[in-house]
């Protein structure tokens, strides 16, 4: 074989013969045990960058280890088509967001080809054609009729002078990224999907996934936000009209001073029919009302509403406030304000001199400073009449009993969860499949005329939706009638297509279901693998289309995914890399220089999955250099000739003892790559091996033997992460199937019995050598070895010896 390593040729060739033995195309065979691993699929950007290269690489590694275990492997690849950087592209370029995509994937597809992942190719798909996207569609049309989506108006962000709707990505510090408007809140009718009513099923199933990391599980747990309150009841003194909140501290009833109610309650409106001088404030509310995760920390701003609550307990009466950190989309969109307890509560009654009224007292029985904060922790009751001296624990109890007596509330779970909204008023997305007529109201596309095709010829110049300005795409006869009607025109959140394409891989090419037996097969996904930043909305979308999915009988199990890995950043000079700092790498350029090995190599190498990993230029060079001694050792080898059999009774010690190293490699290794996941350590290992036998210089025939095997299962350990040399060099030592297709190999236990060990010299308990003995050496043995020790000799100076203590395997302490 040649000397020198020449990664360009060999990647090209391994990966042709790949193509043409079509070893990676997967098919179902209940005889065997499957492994369905999954990389997150891409949004066709462009090109590939680092974050693309480390998630694809590690979801490669496992892939080929678990094939080399022998499981019937399933590795798929595809395109997260849709979506605003396509239109985007189409507006500053003039390219159809179609070609934009479909060259995108082209040329990204021969970049996964070129850095030699080992994908079904056969069942790629791209969420924008119509085969896939139909079955949404479809599916979208079974859950309308289930109720499990429904249409109610929520707000948008709307820019005034483009006339359109932005997405929050388009919004910059509150204004239109194209003409720096500032953006106003609009409510239109949007289509959405109950999640709330999996919300508990969400947060139980999440017990179930000892395969996932526990932040994540975490993340999700706290986004669903599962609590026990008590919806209860003011009444509003001026018009007796019931007011509802929701507290998950019922104990704290007493303590409330005022109540606030978001701009759009009904109260504010009839405030601002009172007192128009409050409609400034109310329409700023409505304009500029921010997310849940803004509310934080924006300034909090507030009326008085003029109105009074009566409280339910007391009867005593308290101010109501229209406040601007009050939602109306989140449980009642009024709240009882207790600012001795809630630290928000606390800094608005701080700034508009509200009264403090403090009911809760450590159980200690110390006091509580109010001076600059509020005091949250539960405690003992006081000031609360008939509830003092009660914990807070029992005063839930009894409050919420009287107030259920008395018929002004009742206990009840609450969600932070909202349903999904999945409108988009854009072009570049699955259409959503309704149409409306007059007589007829909200009419299902039937089955038989799908898919709604997105139409190709829009114009994207002028202001609004594209989808909307096309006569001939919202012009259509009523199905039920047959009258004229308009279709929807609004698209699909493209974290729709995100949430079932997993399953669809399974029956990529079904023209006749959206699922079929084979989705039985393959689900769940063994594996994922993908960026922490999809820890919550992707992760829980999917999640919860699963389930949806397994009511309908279309996929096996409650959960998508049973193992998942969330990798961690690429960065570069300490932060992330971006194009606005100018901080990045392009893969495309290494590839050419070094070959898809040595990238795939430093990947791994670098970090273990779960770590950010910073980039370093020396780091892929040291990759490079290491693949050229691994490439030259085995040239160097191979080249002497071929190498006898080996004869494991008939080696000397230093043979027995390189094939210790190299079992002992093994055994590590395959932990690492199994189930420690740290494939770095796995990479580590094997080059201090290397090193090792580099210097084992023994060219016997049973010394040749020995190399052999070793360099055999280097070769085979190596091969998930650095696939294209080790086939080569599989081959150059002597093996004419492919190594993707070897078996990963067996500890020989017998090889890793130590035949010596080494164990501390102390003498009079102070550490002064180090002797190696057989592992058979008796107390008298070891005695002697000690004591014939020339640096022990030193010590000792013909001192008596007074006492030998011996801790077997560990020391010999020699008392003089
Ligand atoms: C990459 C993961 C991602 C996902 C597909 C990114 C990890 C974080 C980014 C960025 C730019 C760089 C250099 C490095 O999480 N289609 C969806 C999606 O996320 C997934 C579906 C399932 C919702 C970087 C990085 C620059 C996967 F571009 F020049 F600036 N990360 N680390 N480093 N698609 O295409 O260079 O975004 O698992 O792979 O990512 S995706």
């Amino acid at each position: 074989m040649d000397d020198l390593y020449n990664p360009q040729t060999i990647e090209s060739a391994v990966q042709k013969m790949w193509q043409e033995t079509g070893v990676f195309r997967a098919s179902e065979d209940t005889s065997r045990q499957k492994f369905y691993c999954l990389s997150m699929f891409p949004y066709p950007s462009g090109r590939l960058h680092m974050g693309h290269v480390r998630n694809y690489t590690i979801g490669d590694v496992i892939s080929r280890y678990q094939r080399m275990l022998g499981k019937n492997v399933l590795q798929p690849m595809g395109w997260d088509a849709f979506g605003l950087p396509a239109e985007n592209a189409a507006m500053q370029n003039g390219v159809h967001p179609a070609d934009w995509t479909y060259d995108n994937i082209a040329y990204m597809r021969d970049q996964l080809k070129r850095l030699g992942f080992g994908y079904d190719w056969q069942r790629e798909v791209a969420t924008c054609a119509p085969d896939y996207y139909r079955w949404e569609q479809w599916f979208f049309l079974r859950l309308l009729e289930k109720g499990l989506v429904y249409k109610k108006t929520s707000p948008v962000n709307w820019c005034p002078n483009d006339q359109t709707v932005l997405a929050n990505e388009q919004v910059i510090d509150g204004c239109c990224w194209r003409c720096d408007t500032p953006v106003i809140r609009r409510e239109i009718p949007q289509w959405f999907m109950k999640i709330t009513a999996y919300a508990d099923e969400l947060l139980r199933d999440l017990d179930t996934l000892d395969g996932w990391p526990e932040q994540v599980k975490l993340m999700q747990q706290n986004w669903i936000g599962r609590s026990l309150g008590v919806e209860l009841e003011f009444a509003v003194q001026e018009t007796g009209e019931p007011l509802k909140v929701y507290t998950t501290r019922p104990d704290t009833l007493l303590g409330v001073t005022y109540v606030a109610v978001a701009a759009e309650h009904p109260v504010a409106k009839l405030a601002v029919e009172r007192n128009p001088d409050l409609q400034s404030f109310v329409d700023l509310c409505l304009q500029t009302q921010a997310s849940e995760a803004a509310l934080e920390t924006m300034e909090k701003r507030g009326v008085d509403s003029g109105f009074r609550a009566v409280h339910p307990l007391t009867g005593e009466v308290v101010p109501i406030w229209i406040a601007n950190f009050v939602l109306m989309g989140y449980g009642t969109g009024a709240v009882m304000s207790v600012p001795a307890h809630d630290q928000r509560d606390y800094e608005f009654a701080k700034q508009f001199g509200l009264p403090i009224k403090p009911v809760i007292f450590p159980l200690d029985g110390g006091g509580i400073d109010l001076e600059t904060a509020a005091f949250v922790e539960k405690g003992r009751l006081a000031n609360s009449g008939a509830f003092d001296g009660l914990t807070s624990e029992d005063a839930f109890e009894a409050i919420a009993d009287r107030l259920e007596q008395l018929g002004k509330g009742h206990r009840q779970v609450h969600y932070r969860l909202r349903d999904w909204g999945v409108s988009r008023q854009r072009y570049w997305g699955a259409p959503i499949p309704v149409i409306y007529c007059e007589c007829c109201g909200t009419v299902p596309v039937p089955d038989d005329q799908l898919p709604v095709l997105l139409p190709k010829d829009v114009d994207f110049e002028s202001q609004g939706s594209p989808l909307a300005r096309l006569d001939s795409f919202v012009n259509v006869a009523c199905p039920t009638c047959g009258a004229g009607a308009r279709r929807e025109t609004d698209t699909f959140d493209t974290f729709m297509e995100s949430s079932w394409y997993f399953a669809r891989y399974a029956s990529a090419d079904s023209s006749t279901a959206m699922l079929d037996a084979r989705a039985g097969y393959w689900l769940p996904v063994d594996q994922y693998i993908g960026g922490i930043e999809h820890a919550i909305l992707h992760l829980l979308y999917a999640r919860f289309y699963n389930k949806l999915l397994r009511d309908a009988g279309l996929v096996p199990a409650a959960e998508p995914f049973t193992r998942l890995l969330t990798q961690g950043m690429v960065l570069k000079d300490g932060s992330k890399m971006s194009k606005s700092k100018g901080n990045t790498v392009d893969p495309q350029e290494l590839i050419n220089r070094y070959g898809a090995d040595t990238v795939r190599l430093f990947i791994m190498f670098a970090a273990p999955p779960e770590q950010s990993l910073e980039w370093s230029d020396s780091a892929v060079e040291g990759a490079f250099r290491f693949l050229k001694r691994l490439w030259k050792q085995v040239a160097g080898h191979v080249n002497a000739g071929p190498a006898s059999a080996l004869n494991v009774g008939d080696l000397d010690p230093a043979q027995r003892d390189i094939r210790r190293q190299v079992h002992e490699t093994l055994r590590k290794v395959t932990d690492d790559m199994g189930r420690r996941q740290t494939f770095n350590t796995a990479i580590a290992a094997n080059m201090e091996l290397l090193n090792a036998l580099a210097k084992f210089d023994d060219v016997s025939e049973q010394g040749r033997a020995v190399r052999q095997e070793a360099l055999e299962l280097v070769v085979l350990m190596l091969a998930p992460m650095v696939p294209h040399i080790c086939q080569e060099l599989w081959s150059a030592l002597g093996h004419a199937e492919a190594v993707v297709g070897a078996g990963w190999p067996a500890v020989d236990e017998s090889a890793l019995v130590k035949e010596s060990i080494e164990l501390v010299v102390q003498v009079n308990g102070k550490l002064r050598s180090r002797i190696t003995v057989p592992v058979t050496a008796d107390k008298a043995a070891v005695e002697s070895a000690a004591l014939a020790d020339p640096a022990v000799q030193r010590y000792l100076e013909g001192q008596p010896l007074r006492k030998v203590i011996v801790v077997p395997g560990k020391l010999v302490n020699l008392v003089v």
